[in-house]
């Protein structure tokens, strides 16, 4: 095969909920180094997602909510979507299962399959509910457990003996829908004759080179087992419609449509980049496509199996080259609940972390080859002593001495010793080891090598002790031009992994434009001599502390906090009248509710933003409030570049009188909390206008 282009993706997730760490530690992040990679590598590629909207889960959660099931895919999709960005996954789209192009994409597939006469018919027994007038699914069952005896068990699993159920076997069957008894009624479903299919498939597994064993191993435990026909209809009326006339009240099933959804939204990338037939040199070069699936485990027989026997049997679509599938992840070694709320949400936790924090430690924990654990106090270990320590105290100490002793310049190369040649030819090689691991998805060993060139560079530092150096200019300008150097191919390499750390040490190191759009293999290319680097450089990390992993840990099983599942909050009620019967904390007075009101707090965005001469904590920060413009100075200077505050929507106190500050005015007062001395600023959970009310 010779590879013309690569197509990425990720599982689709259920719209059924928030996602949490575990997912992306699955399918998510491993993808999103792998894409970044690739494009920094040039290659022609394409990252696609979306979110699952069928199943009968979010039918369920939709009941309990009151609420249709559009409306939970809605909502979730977005939390998710938001989520996705905020951490900085580059999908170059990610669609909604529900959407047109996904409904047409695959009633086509589906219709392809059944004119070549493929799909054999099945009538089986079913329960049904007479009061509600349909089939039901697993999880509209209840019943008495036939092995324990359990009253209320579900349909598809007691929660009392924790064993499978099959719902015709429950005692006494009864509708969550109507609490109806149940009948058992024949009816007649398509099914894909898996079975067929296995000397291709067991060919196409065996041919693939380089497959994780754990997948290759459960492929094969499946053909030890023989595969079955499996069903690709459902009694259901959420799901694309079976479309052939006389099928009302048929759908696909889920696990069918949900797969297609990576062509789809292809397709829908394709018309939204103006180039509508794009999609089809993807999904129908089965010599020039390289297309990767990343997933966790337990969506590997979708993957490694039936998409491929479906794509195989179709005939137009290209089959998976690869399926990286990871193991678990758990956390406190224990998994994930959402029962329990034993979990970290995505969409929460990058309210109190940096994107690139929970990217680097996830990234040193994947779960590659076994399941893997989440742990606070290693996640602040890993931080401090790797994020801070490693990387960012010798990218600090490099910018930091060369603009205290080298006039901010990089300094020219002079003569080389053997230390110096043997850090710069590690450095030569960084990019091309580093991409080699990736292109095996071997992300842990990869960003361990990385890291392990910043424990060398800290090494080299040390041993060479610039700061002696000061009356020999030459040499104290080599070892440093030598460690500039290091720190180049370090914002490079980096990049696919932490990218907005890799933003900031390029900044740092006085380059414009974006680190991410470096090509890869001139990762080590010189810097040039004499290029200036900003003044006082701020340290790119900061140290987490024993108090934020407390609370942390506080969080776990904590009740879950919106949006997770739970039932739509009430309106907000009355302010009482009377002071209210809790006792302030030790030490604070309390505020009359109109005493708060009187307090107006409104969105802003930040149109420029500038630091001020000779006041070395403040900020200038024009605004732009509901389309007045506004000045504001902020003491936040040792620890904002301005130009990365630029259109950033932060929270004021709107009506603070005025105040002049180093002969500037300042109309107001941006609300930020400190976290080990360090402001981070109050922001919204997603863009919104300027100018809105805070409450
Ligand atoms: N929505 C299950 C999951 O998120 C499912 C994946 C579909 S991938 C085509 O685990
Ligand atoms: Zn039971």
């Amino acid at each position: 095969m010779s590879i013309k282009r690569y197509l990425v993706t990720s599982a689709l997730p259920y719209a059924n909920g928030p996602i949490h760490i575990g997912h992306v530690a699955g399918a998510y992040l491993p993808a999103d180094i792998y894409v970044r990679y690739l494009r920094a590598k040039g290659r022609e590629v394409i990252y696609i997602c979306g979110s699952d909207e069928y199943g009968t889960a979010i039918t369920e959660t939709a009941r309990k909510l009151g609420q249709t099931p559009l409306e939970v895919a809605d909502r979730f999709h977005a939390v998710i979507r938001d989520g996705f960005a905020k951490l900085g996954i580059s999908f170059d789209n990610f669609s909604r299962t529900t959407r047109p192009v996904h409904t047409a994409i695959t009633q086509e597939f589906f219709l392809k399959l059944y004119h070549q006469g493929l799909l054999e018919t099945r009538t089986t027994e079913q329960l049904f509910d007479p009061e509600v007038g349909k089939f039901l699914a697993d999880r509209q069952i209840r019943g008495t457990c036939n092995y324990c005896g359990h009253l209320d068990a579900a349909g598809d699993q007691c929660e009392k003996c924790g064993k499978a159920i099959d719902p015709l076997e429950l005692i006494a069957p009864r509708s969550a829908l109507s609490g109806a008894a149940l009948e058992r009624r024949e009816t007649t479903h398509y099914y894909f004759p898996f079975e067929q299919f296995q000397p291709w498939l067991s060919d196409y597994i065996h041919s693939r080179e380089g497959w994780r064993p754990q997948v290759v191993g459960f492929c094969q435990g499946y053909f030890g087992e023989g595969l079955r026909a499996r069903p690709v209809t459902r009694d259901l009326d959420w799901g694309i419609p079976v479309p052939l006339p006389g099928h009302e009240g048929k759908v696909l099933y889920v696990w069918f449509d949900a797969p297609i959804g990576y062509i789809s939204s292809t397709k829908e990338w394709a018309e939204q980049s103006g180039q509508p037939e794009k999609w089809r040199e993807y999904w129908g070069d089965h010599e020039g496509t390289k297309l990767v699936h990343f997933i966790g485990k337990d969506n590997t027989i979708f993957h490694a199996l039936l998409f491929p026997a479906w794509c195989h049997a179709h005939g137009d679509y290209v089959v998976a080259t690869d399926v990286p599938a990871n193991e678990f992840l758990n956390l406190e070694g224990q998994k994930f609940s959402t029962s329990r709320n034993h979990a970290i949400w995505l969409h929460e936790v990058l309210e109190r972390w940096p994107a690139d924090y929970l990217r680097y430690y996830l990234a040193t924990i994947l779960p590659e080859t076994a399941d893997s654990d989440w742990k606070w106090a290693d996640f602040k270990e890993r931080i401090n002593s790797e994020l801070n320590d490693n990387l960012g105290n010798f990218a600090q100490r490099t910018v930091k001495f060369i603009a205290q002793y080298l006039d901010g310049q990089v300094p020219p190369l002079g003569p080389l010793t053997a230390a110096d040649q043997e850090l710069l030819d590690r450095t030569a090689a960084l990019a091309g080891e580093v991409g080699a691991l990736l292109e095996a998805y071997e992300f842990k060993r990869a960003i361990r090598h990385l890291f392990s060139l910043g424990t060398a560079a800290n090494g080299y530092f040390q041993q060479q002790q610039p700061w002696k150096l000061k009356a020999d200019r030459e040499r104290c300008g080599t070892v440093l031009a030598v460690c500039a150097q290091v720190c180049r191919a370090l914002a490079v390499c980096c990049a696919p992994f932490l990218p907005a750390a890799a933003q900031a040490l390029w900044c740092r190191l006085g380059q414009s434009g974006q680190v991410i759009d470096q090509p890869w293999d001139a990762a080590a290319a010189p810097l040039p001599v004499g290029q200036a680097l900003p003044p006082d450089p701020q340290p790119i990390f900061w140290k987490v502390s024993d108090e934020q992993i407390a609370a942390e840990v506080a969080r776990l099983g904590a009740p879950a906090p919106e949006p997770a599942m739970s039932e739509p909050t009430p309106a907000t009620p009355e302010p009482p009248a009377a002071p209210p019967a809790v006792a302030a904390p030790e030490g604070v007075a309390l505020v009359t509710y109109e005493q708060f009101r009187a307090t107006q707090l409104r969105t802003a965005t930040v149109t420029a933003a500038e630091r001020i001469p000779k006041a070395d904590k403040l900020l200038k920060l024009q605004l732009d409030v509901g389309g007045q413009p506004r000045q504001i100075l902020a003491g936040i200077a040792p620890w904002f570049e301005p130009e990365a505050l630029v259109g950033q929507t932060i929270i004021i106190v709107a009506n603070l009188e005025p105040r002049k500050l180093r002969g500037e005015v300042s109309e107001g007062m941006l609300l930020a909390a400190t976290a080990d001395d360090v402001p981070v600023l109050l922001t919204t959970a997603r863009p919104v206008p300027s100018g809105l009310e805070v409450r």
